[in-house]
């Protein structure tokens, strides 16, 4: 087989990122309007602010923006997500990232799909939120038996879909015609059903244990649960909300607002309560679709993080039923700590950034003692540019599964992190983020510190 007859997988992902958005629009029109919103949001704010558009456009993140979102699905069984993984991989979007939402009281443990590579990440950074329920924690064993035995008989996966990723697989690529149908046969795992498998009283048992449950089990697939567009304005955005009619989040979650943006902030509109066909002809509801927005900053290294977490931890107490507009006020207080400047971030290491020659450094090639990257970006040579944050953050995660499950924080669960069932049950390790944007951060030093040697 011609290798050059294969679409690229990051073709593959942006078709398939562009059908399941076409989906969602059509099975949730609130997506629709909120993707108005958000285009709306960030063409004003680029008008508004050249400098931001120009920095956009020189970190190849203007053309990407407004292709750029990120969805969430929620499944049940280890042959599932194993599949999944290789579903996915043929999109070019690998596991990245462990999340325990046990603590949270969630009981799931979750990864992202997504690319990896710069390129990949320019062209479509689509990503898929992707948790495995933990049955282990449900208390009750009748039904963690019954929960397990209605997921052991659906296959969440059209035949095609199936022998076109072992195809791609064995032929290391899809070629045009087999492409499109993957995409299509694909994107059938994500759909919508109105249907549920089972009755209504089966539904309200795992609903009572906890509304995740029956959102994975009672249906016959892991419907696309949310999409998430990049807004550059989070608080206009947010403001804007509810004059279009969506019942907005009370608070952003993630960092407060700050000139130089870090890691991630989110906010959603809760989600709608659905007419379901329960088996028996009975007629129910069920909410699990909602919308979200986000926007991102720049990735954090393990201090960073740390300090984060730290200032994230202190503002819990003190924003307990606040208005968004005073939890941010309070955020804002606490996170003065956090340097906000891009060279204090970069001079205390606290965030990863991607070094590159100026115009003047390409001339100055032979710049003497040119190893002092410090020294290089004072004298003009070098640049250091953010790395965008392409991950996610597990308190504003629990956040959000918790406004659209119903409200209250659940309880902590006591089964804590398990990161190796995880990995068994995908059959893959999951690869750490920060290692990549490490990566990311010592090659471009390395190529920079080599150009001005040679
Ligand atoms: C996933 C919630 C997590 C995010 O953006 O943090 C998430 C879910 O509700 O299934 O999507
Ligand atoms: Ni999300």
């Amino acid at each position: 087989m011609n290798t050059s007859a294969f679409v690229s997988s990051d073709e593959i992902r942006d078709r398939f990122s562009r059908a399941m958005s076409a989906m969602y629009q059509a099975e949730v029109p609130q997506y629709e309007t909120l993707l108005a919103l958000v285009e709306q949001v960030n063409r004003e704010t680029l008008e508004r602010d050249p400098a931001l558009a120009e920095r956009l456009e020189s970190h190849n993140e203007l053309a990407r923006l407004g292709v750029e979102r990120h969805g969430a699905i929620r499944v049940g069984t280890a042959d599932e997500l194993a599949m999944l993984r290789r579903l996915f991989a043929v999109m070019g979007m690998f596991p990245v990232g462990y999340y325990d939402l046990s603590e949270a009281g969630v009981p799931v443990h979750s990864t992202a799909f997504r690319p990896k590579e710069d390129a990949a990440l320019a062209r479509n950074p689509f990503r898929i939120f992707t948790s495995l329920l933990r049955l282990e924690l449900i208390e009750s064993e009748a039904l963690r038996d019954k929960a397990a035995e209605i997921l052991s008989q659906r296959d969440i996966f059209t035949a095609q879909a199936r022998e076109l990723t072992a195809v791609a697989e064995e032929q290391g690529g899809l070629d045009e015609a087999q492409a499109e149908r993957f995409v299509a046969e694909a994107l059938e795992t994500f759909r919508w059903h109105q249907d549920a498998t089972v009755d209504m009283e089966t539904h309200a048992a795992l609903q009572a244990e906890h509304r995740l449950i029956a959102d994975v089990v009672c249906f016959r697939g892991p419907h696309i649960n949310h999409l998430t567009p990049r807004t550059l304005d989070i608080d206009e955005a947010q403001r804007r909300m509810p004059a279009m009619g969506m019942n907005a989040k009370e608070v952003i979650e993630g960092p407060p607002r700050r000139n130089c943006p870090i890691l991630l902030r989110q906010t959603s509109f809760k989600a709608l309560e659905e007419a379901i066909r329960f088996t028996g002809d009975r007629q129910g509801t069920h909410s699990a679709r909602f919308g979200e927005i986000e926007q991102r900053g720049v990735a954090l290294t393990a201090e960073g993080r740390t300090l984060y977490d730290q200032l994230l931890g202190e503002s819990r107490q003190r924003t307990v039923g606040l208005s968004n507009e005073q939890h941010q006020h309070v955020l804002a207080e606490v996170f003065a700590d956090f340097p906000d400047s891009d060279d204090e971030l970069r001079r205390r290491g606290l965030a990863f950034f991607e070094y590159r020659l100026t115009e003047a450094g390409k001339e100055a090639s032979a710049a003497a003692g040119a190893s002092d990257m410090e020294a290089l970006i004072t004298q003009g040579l070098v640049e250091a540019l953010p790395i965008t944050y392409e991950d996610f953050l597990p308190v504003s995660a629990a956040g959000i599964f918790q406004s659209n499950l119903g409200g209250e924080q659940g309880e902590a669960y006591a089964g804590n992190a398990n990161r190796d069932a995880f990995e068994a049950a995908l059959g893959a390790a999951v690869t750490d983020e920060l290692a990549l944007y490490a990566e990311r951060e010592r090659l471009s030093r390395q190529a920079v510190l080599r150009a001005l040697r040679a």
